[in-house]
């Protein structure tokens, strides 16, 4: 029974995954290493309209991820093998509280309920957003932790759990922090690499809200008795931190080699950008709202986080309660024949952040901006694409002009790059040459970081990367000249 087996606990804000990765030779003394995936679970998620307020369904999340460590248990005892360990990452930002009994005090929020908006003006009168950008360097979002945690009435004697942080205290107890999720808060130290204590008091947050900080590869504990019999798995079995903000693992696994290169993480949001030794903390970088989230080993995730397929699959929820459900393969291959040129809307725009009638809501954009685009599912499709390749294209020359870099080569990843409109979009509107896949790629960088903590794999983030080149079909876009 071999011990080159890992489960990858994958939850994005629209669906979420449990996964088995599997290393075979993975040493970076063998050039044929690869890393191979096998989904053993998938369910649905979505934001949630209950009294109060937009939330996450957590209790379901959470029956979906023991009922995926179950099967994850099935699928390894039928091959005779034996899990190593856990590990979790999911979308940022989001928190449950907790209290000293360890009971979750609520279902957590959703980034998407509108309540810490009217947070950000009194947070911004203690803290100075120029003086919270030198320090934390993250790009403005009204939904970012610090600002969801202003609403808060009583936090005496809680904590305030990550999403991912959560789900690994319910499986061992442990209470930690992984670091590069923390990141995503606000409140924590992009330089330091610690929280940014100084802003929990100026903000009256107790000092002890987030338990401690753990970095990837770092192990969280092992499960509780009453979870392990539960799933079926040894009580040995560890939880290791990944990079728990599923944009990190998927930045860990961008297959990219010695060239200098761009990524876009492209699912319900976009993440657009580079990967840095060094954030860049600038009034311009400020200025072009840039972010400077910690990636794994310490890295800097330089990016602009950019609206995303959420645009899309909100309209597909429209069309679908008024009884129109194309495939999406038929809808983007019909977008895909209008011509160029046809009215964009900036994706970033907040109008779009809650769920409500999104067809509604691109038209009346476009028309504000006196342009017009007609009630028609295939127009609207096209109009998504076409603005978020232009977003693409704009973020990525920023990046490179703030972080002084260029680069030759855009990688997609995440459930974006099966959309391939949107790739060669990408690829006439940057001019640059782009590489699709994998899809799975935070569950690919969630899996390395564990096999590596395991003693599979030696190595940075070059040498976790080879393993994904060997293992995927990249798919190539070269820009089209006469597209333009
Ligand atoms: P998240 O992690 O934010 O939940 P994913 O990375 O899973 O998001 O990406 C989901 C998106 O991927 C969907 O909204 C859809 O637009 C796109 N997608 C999924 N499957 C396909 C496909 N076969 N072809 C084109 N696009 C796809
Ligand atoms: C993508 C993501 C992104 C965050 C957003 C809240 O899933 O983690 O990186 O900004 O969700």
């Amino acid at each position: 029974s071999a011990s080159n087996v890992f489960a990858a606990v994958d939850i994005g804000a629209s669906s979420g995954r449990v996964i088995l990765g599997r290393i075979k030779d993975g040493s970076s003394a063998t050039a044929d290493g690869s890393v191979e995936l096998e989904t053993v679970h998938r369910f649905p998620n979505g934001v949630v309209e209950l009294p109060g307020g937009l939330r996450w369904d957590f209790d379901a999340l959470f029956a979906e991820v023991l009922a995926g460590l179950t099967a994850a248990g099935t699928a390894a005892k039928l091959q005779d093998e034996t899990i190593t360990s856990i590990g979790i990452d999911t979308w940022a930002v989001d928190y449950g509280l907790v209290n000293a009994a360890g009971e979750l005090m609520a279902q957590p929020f959703s980034y998407r309920d509108d309540r810490s908006r009217a947070a950000v003006a009194p947070v911004h009168r203690k803290l100075d957003p120029a003086r919270l950008y030198a320090t934390t360097g993250l790009q403005f979002l009204q939904f970012n932790t610090l600002y969801q945690l202003a609403t808060e009435r009583d936090l005496d004697g809680l904590q305030a759990l990550l999403i991912p942080d959560l789900i690994a205290f319910l499986l061992t107890g442990q209470r930690r922090t992984e670091s590069t999720n923390a990141s995503t808060t606000g409140l924590f130290d992009a330089v330091a690499g610690e929280w940014a204590t100084e802003f929990l008091t100026a903000l009256g947050l107790p000092k002890k809200l987030f338990p401690p900080l753990i970095e990837p590869g770092e192990t969280v504990g092992t499960l509780l008795p009453e979870i392990a019999t539960r799933v079926g798995l040894p009580t040995g079995t560890k939880v290791v931190a990944v990079g728990s903000h599923d944009t990190a693992s998927a930045v860990a696994a961008v297959p990219a080699q010695d060239e200098d290169f761009a990524y876009i993480s492209s699912g319900t949001w976009s993440l657009v950008g580079l990967e840095l030794n060094q954030p860049v903390l600038t009034e311009a970088s400020r200025a072009a709202n840039f972010t400077n989230e910690r990636g794994v080993d310490g890295t800097i995730r330089y990016l602009r986080n950019m609206g995303g397929l959420w645009l899309l699959s909100e309209c597909q929820r429209t069309w679908g309660a008024e009884g129109f459900t194309p495939e999406l393969a038929d809808l983007l291959a019909a977008a895909s024949a209008l011509p160029p040129g046809g009215p964009q809307i900036n994706p970033d725009d907040s109008a779009f952040i809650a769920p409500d009638n999104m067809p509604h809501r691109i038209r009346a954009t476009v028309r504000h901006t006196g342009d017009l685009l007609p009630d028609d599912p295939v127009a609207i499709t096209r109009c998504i694409m076409d603005s978020l390749a232009t977003g693409y294209a704009r973020a990525i020359a920023d990046a490179e002009r703030l972080a002084d870099r260029t680069v030759d080569v855009v990688h997609i990843v995440g459930g974006g790059s099966q959309n391939r409109l949107l790739c060669q979009l990408t690829a006439d509107t940057t001019g640059k040459k782009v590489v699709a896949g994998p899809v799975e790629a935070t569950a690919v960088g969630n899996v390395l970081v564990q096999a590596r903590a395991a003693g599979h794999i030696t190595g940075g983030l070059t040498e976790l990367r080879r393993l994904v080149v060997s293992s995927h079909e990249l798919q190539t876009f070269t820009p089209q000249l006469s597209r333009l």
